[in-house]
């Protein structure tokens, strides 16, 4: 690393040591090393499927089995995926900081996998299913349900017996769970430093926790290789893949805190 680029790492390492909190928002970049695939690059979901096809109740009622197959071909693809070393440096974070709060766009599981505990899901979890009308939630070991879609079987309600079950995410025109998106905005609000990491920041109301922390006076950080609509609010804008900025943060941090 450049002498530069190390005096970067170092005085924001400082920063969050001293911090009293800081609040993280994680988009599709961060499991992008892992081989999950992003919504709005070039090689992005959204440049070869549409999203009005596929992530709209409108499309689930239209067509649930062309949803079901999409959504069972990405459930398959997240099962097989590992969390890499931005996901593992996120957990340590965790660890090393006072206080700390992790919100998520991801639905891949992947920051628990990696060890973080306490993750605020702003779009649902890809390995739960939900009932269409009655709204209740079923865990992947659930042993009432057939989780599964298979072919000319849509999977039903046990619970209300009427309802169709579909995969415990968030599409667009639906509301976010209100419990997440309360303690992210609340997050936002109060914390020191906010960290926006591999999101394009285009999808609201997600999209807004980084221009809520900086009109709250939080030190604003972005880690995306690419520029976003965010970058010119940045404090400092660190133009790496998130597998190496972050774990070069805990190193960072441990170089100065060797106690940790
Ligand atoms: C790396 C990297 C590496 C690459 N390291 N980085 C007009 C104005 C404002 C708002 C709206 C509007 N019209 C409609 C709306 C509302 C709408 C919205 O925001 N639309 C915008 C597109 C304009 N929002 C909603 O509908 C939300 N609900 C809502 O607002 O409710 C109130 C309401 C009710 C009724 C009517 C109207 C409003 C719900 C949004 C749900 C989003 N759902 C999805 C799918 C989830 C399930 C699934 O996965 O199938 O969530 S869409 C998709 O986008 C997914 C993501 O979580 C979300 C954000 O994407 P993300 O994570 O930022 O990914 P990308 O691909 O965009 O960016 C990746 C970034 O990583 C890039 O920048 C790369 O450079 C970077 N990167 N490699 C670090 N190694």
């Amino acid at each position: 690393m450049e002498q530069q680029a190390r005096e970067t790492y170092r005085a924001l390492a400082e920063r969050l040591l001293s911090a009293g909190s800081v609040c993280v928002l994680t988009g599709a970049g961060v499991s992008k090393e892992s081989g999950v695939p992003t919504f709005r690059e070039a090689d992005g979901l959204w440049n070869k499927f549409r999203p009005e096809e596929l992530a709209n109740v409108e499309a689930f009622i239209r067509n649930p089995e062309r949803v079901w197959e999409w959504y069972t071909w990405r459930r398959d693809l997240m099962s097989k995926v590992s969390p890499n070393p931005g996901h593992i440096a996120l957990a340590e974070l965790e660890q090393l900081l006072k206080s700390f709060t992790l919100v998520t766009q991801n639905i891949d599981n992947l920051h628990r996998e990696a060890g973080s505990s306490d993750v605020v899901e702003l779009h649902g979890n890809i390995q739960r299913n939900k009932c269409q009308d009655c709204k209740s939630l079923f865990l992947p070991d659930d042993p009432r349900a057939a989780m599964q879609f298979r072919e000319g079987e849509l999977p039903g309600c046990p619970d209300c017996g009427k309802g169709l079950l579909r995969p415990d995410v968030v599409w667009f025109g639906e509301m976010l769970p209100e419990a997440e998106i309360q303690r992210a905005w609340s997050e936002a609000e109060q914390c020191e430093i906010f960290l926006s990491v591999g999101t394009s920041a285009a999808v609201y109301p997600a999209a807004a926790l980084p221009q809520i922390a900086k009109a709250a006076g939080a030190y604003l950080v972005e880690i995306n290789p690419d520029r976003t609509d965010l970058t010119p609010l940045a404090d400092v804008h660190l133009a790496e893949p998130s597998g190496v900025a972050l774990p070069a943060i805990v190193q960072a941090i441990q170089t100065l805190d060797p106690e940790n």
